[in-house]
């Protein structure tokens, strides 16, 4: 959590913006993060980043364009330099909330949050941060969301439960909400509505400000069409991949290794459920799209496995947590990086 001073000083941030500008991570976390901020000050612009593993400087063009007064970062583990420096030559506040482990060093002009850093050191998702900040019950949904998402669970459930009982099950595993429960649903729909069209995303924002609770997206209608269309078509190419990866799983031992191809980039939620699915097997997922393969792993101590994996590869990048890393490397190496794997495991 956040401290009492840190809350306020946040809220006064929020409090002298005139015309925020809100970057946050290209997941439910950080466009929950988002909402909630915005929902409470009502004001400012929502900026999906979808630059990885770190906020380039090209979002700056967005401050300008904007003409932002003030910069609101939620849920980046990473911002360039650059992004930084221009902020700090056009005095531009910058108000930066994150929960991840630290990085970098920050810049001593950023107004830096993250519970990583107080006394009691403390990781939840940055949304939960967010419903601290505004405290408004109307979003109590939305922290909801968001912590299912970052796979924590909010001890707001059992409030939310007594509001929407048909919405939620009976667990303390957000896995099994994320799977199994109508408010999960959600979830999984504002994830792939992030990954829609720019243009698409846009007026997803410009919906979502307008929402109430998490029936305006459940029931469909006309202002929340593009939505559920979007979420029918990926909904369908994820369980047709992800059943692919299960009769793989029948034939393979400690390692489940999948390759597809593709324009959409889904291997972070089919590592995630079929880690949910065979909790003891180590998972490597990856997107082959012409010379370069994007991967994402999960298991056990898999951080360490993939970074040994990874000698002797050339070009090859990972990072992540202990139990869950993303990363890229050249397709030719595909094999190579298989067979090592293997060994490994
Ligand atoms: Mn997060």
């Amino acid at each position: 959590m956040l401290t009492k001073i840190q809350v306020s000083q946040i809220k006064e941030h929020l409090d002298k913006a005139q015309n925020p500008v809100f970057f946050f991570d290209n997941d439910a976390d950080g466009l929950c993060s988002f909402l909630i901020l915005r929902k409470f000050c009502e004001k400012g612009k929502g900026v999906q980043v979808k630059s990885y593993p770190s906020m380039n400087k090209d979002y700056f063009r967005k401050v300008e364009e904007l003409k932002a007064d003030y910069i609101f970062i939620v849920d980046k583990p990473l911002v360039e330099k650059d992004f930084f420096d221009e902020a700090e030559k056009t005095n531009i506040p910058v108000v930066w909330i994150d929960h991840h482990e630290i990085q970098i060093e920050i810049p001593s002009f950023v107004h830096y949050y993250n519970p990583v850093l107080n006394k009691t050191k403390t990781h939840e998702p940055v949304t939960h941060l967010c419903y601290q900040i505004s405290g408004r019950k109307e979003d109590l949904w939305l922290d909801i969301v968001g912590c299912t998402s970052d796979k924590f669970f909010s001890e707001n459930y059992s409030e939310f439960k007594k509001l929407f009982p048909e919405l939620v099950i009976d667990t303390e595993e957000p896995f099994d909400i994320l799977y199994k429960s109508q408010i999960g649903k959600v979830v999984r729909m504002l994830g792939f509505a992030l990954k829609d069209t720019t243009s698409n995303v846009v007026n997803m924002l410009k919906f979502m400000i307008k929402t109430k609770g998490p029936y305006d997206i459940l029931e469909e209608k006309s202002e929340n069409k593009a939505i559920h269309k979007r979420f029918s078509q990926m909904d369908k190419r994820y369980t047709k991949l992800l059943d692919k990866a299960k009769a793989v799983e029948k034939k393979s031992g400690k390692l489940l290794f999948f390759q597809y191809s593709g324009d959409m980039s889904i291997s972070s939620e089919l590592s995630n459920e079929l880690c949910y699915t065979f909790p003891e097997k180590i998972m490597l997922i990856a997107r082959v799209t012409g010379p370069t393969a994007t991967f994402s792993a999960r298991g056990k101590g898999v951080r360490e496995i993939i970074a040994k994996a990874f000698e002797n590869i050339p070009d090859s990048r990972s990072g992540g947590h202990e139990d869950a890393v993303g990363g890229k490397m050249k397709s030719e190496d595909l094999d190579k990086f298989r067979e090592r794997l293997e060994k490994l495991i």
